[in-house]
């Protein structure tokens, strides 16, 4: 058994949420916040056998787009005063999947 954490676009997530549960995954959804731009995104949890993980990282590579997005980073403590950056371009999305063990899992 694997717990799939998959941090999504929240723009992608109903799709990806209509893929797996039609694909008969059972998943849970929480809305979560970016540590590096702040913003809104999704966490999607999959608990599932061993053999369907790779099943549920194809449904998400198929609903979940990677795009770029121009954001001003935050003001830096360092030099004379608060310094402003210059935005940067970074790329967001697709998915970012962790995988990970389950050692118990129960239904009461
Ligand atoms: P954020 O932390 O808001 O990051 C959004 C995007 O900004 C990232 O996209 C990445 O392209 C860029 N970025 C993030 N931290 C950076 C840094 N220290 N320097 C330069 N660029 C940086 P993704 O990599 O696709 O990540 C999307 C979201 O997935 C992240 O939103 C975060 O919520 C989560 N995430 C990504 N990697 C993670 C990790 N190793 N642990 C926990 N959460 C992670
Ligand atoms: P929901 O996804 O809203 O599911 C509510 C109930 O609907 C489930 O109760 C189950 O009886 C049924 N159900 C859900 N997905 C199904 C599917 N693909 N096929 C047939 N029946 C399905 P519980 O099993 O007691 O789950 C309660 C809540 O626990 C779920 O709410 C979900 O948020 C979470 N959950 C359960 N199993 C999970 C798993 N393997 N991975 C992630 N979250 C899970």
């Amino acid at each position: 058994m694997k717990l799939i954490m998959a941090i999504v676009s929240s723009d992608d997530a109903r799709e990806a949420l209509d893929r797996l549960t039609r694909a008969g995954f059972r998943a849970t959804v929480i809305s979560t916040t970016g540590g590096f731009l702040r913003e809104g995104n999704t966490t999607i949890f999959v608990g599932t056998e061993d053999q369907r993980v790779l099943q549920a990282i194809e449904a998400l590579s198929q609903t979940c787009r990677r795009r770029t997005q121009w954001v001003s980073p935050l003001p830096t403590l360092e030099g004379p005063g608060l310094e402003m950056s210059e935005p940067i371009e970074v790329s967001v999305g697709g998915a970012v999947v962790f995988v990970m063990n389950v050692e118990q899992y129960v239904q009461i």
